[in-house]
Formats: structure tokens, sequence, C-alpha cells
């Protein structure tokens, strides 16, 4: 029996809608980041955490990869070369998009007021729309890594949503692409309710 952590509003979305793709059943705990139910399992009080039999594995990305590796879907078999590139590629989109899209975060809301630094997002904005322009360019695949879903396009897409609801400029081109994951019926009908 899973469990899910974190607000459908913070990276826990990611693992709610692996979860609805695999078609596994789960508990969700819809508390705020730093809650004293979160910080029971992360210490950091960060969401998501995902009890898996009582024990808790944390950060979104390793939780993607973990589910995906346990039921066999979206994800190339460890060890392979397939699978060297999918975790590339996820780490690029953690690197290019989730890191630029916290640091916006981190000094409009998170960071006590007096060490905010808001001439940063400008330069957050522009960094993040090259290097989506750029991923873009390179891949030529309908997904990240191919032709079927892997972690990577989770990832990619729920930045996407995430850029929009922070006002970071998206392409028609990125829109395009991200859609492909977010019109996903697991994703559509998780967000509808
Ligand atoms: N790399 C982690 C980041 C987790 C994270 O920072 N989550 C945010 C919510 S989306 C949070 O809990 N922030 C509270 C804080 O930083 O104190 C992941 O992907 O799960």
């Amino acid at each position: 029996m899973y469990k899910v952590f974190g607000a459908k509003g913070t990276r826990a979305l990611r693992v709610l809608w692996m979860l609805e793709e695999l078609g596994e059943t789960y508990e969700h705990v819809a508390v705020p980041p730093r809650s004293d139910a979160v910080k029971l399992y992360n210490q950091t009080g960060k969401v998501p955490v995902l009890l898996v039999d009582d024990v808790a594995i944390t950060d979104s990305s390793a939780i993607l990869t973990y589910l995906a590796d346990r039921h066999g879907r979206f994800a190339a078999p460890a060890g392979s070369i397939e699978r060297g590139r999918q975790d590339a590629m996820l780490h690029r989109v953690l690197d290019e998009m989730d890191a630029i899209l916290w640091t916006a975060a981190r000094h409009s809301f998170i960071l006590p007021e007096e060490r905010r630094v808001t001439e940063v997002k400008p330069t957050c904005k522009w960094e993040f729309e090259k290097n989506v322009a750029q991923i873009l360019e390179e891949v030529q695949t309908e997904y990240l890594c191919g032709t079927v879903p892997t972690v990577a396009d989770f990832v990619f897409a729920h930045c996407c949503v995430w850029a929009q609801s922070a006002k970071f400029p998206i392409s028609d081109e990125f829109r395009h692409y991200a859609n492909r994951m977010l019109e996903r019926p697991a994703y559509v009908n998780l967000t509808s309710v």
C-alpha cells in the first residue's frame, strides 16, 4: 500500500500522476511542506514523501524512478544504455528546468524576505526559455527518450505546468510537446478533481 504526502500544488503531483498511470491504489495525505506529518518521515519537511509499507522514500524523481522500476513501466531496464540516457535526460530536466523554477520560487516566497533577490527572476526566465529551446531542438523523437514516455517526460511536463503558474515564458513548441503528456487521461482525471 502506498501513501503519498504532499498537496497537489507541489511536486507531489508528479507522484500522484505516476500512481494513477500505473493503476496502483494509494492514500493521499494532502499536507503542506514542513507540516508535522511530513517531518515525521522527512526531517527537511520537503514533499513529496512516499511511504512504502511504512518506509519513506523522499524526492519526486527518486520516487518516480522507484515506481517505474517496480512496476515495469516508464523506465528502461536498470543497467541498460537506454537507462543511462534516460537518467541523463532526467537530470538535465532537473538541472536546467526544475532547479531554475525552484530558484525563482525561493526568491519569490520561500526564503526569508530579507534574503530574497527579486532581480534574479528575469534571468531565471531567460535561462529557462533558452534551456527548453535547446532540449527541444536536440530531441527529435515523440518523447524525450524515444517513442514511449519515461520518468523524464513526467518531470518535463510538470515543469511546463509549474512554469505556466510562475508566469515563465512558454513557447508554442514547448506547450505542444508537454501536452502529449498533459493530455493523458491519468493526468486530466487527476487535475480535474
Ligand atoms: N528535489 C525535491 C525537492 C522537494 C521540494 O523542495 N519540495 C517543495 C514543494 S514542491 C518543498 O517541500 N518545499 C519546502 C521547503 O523547501 O522548505 C523533489 O523533487 O522532491
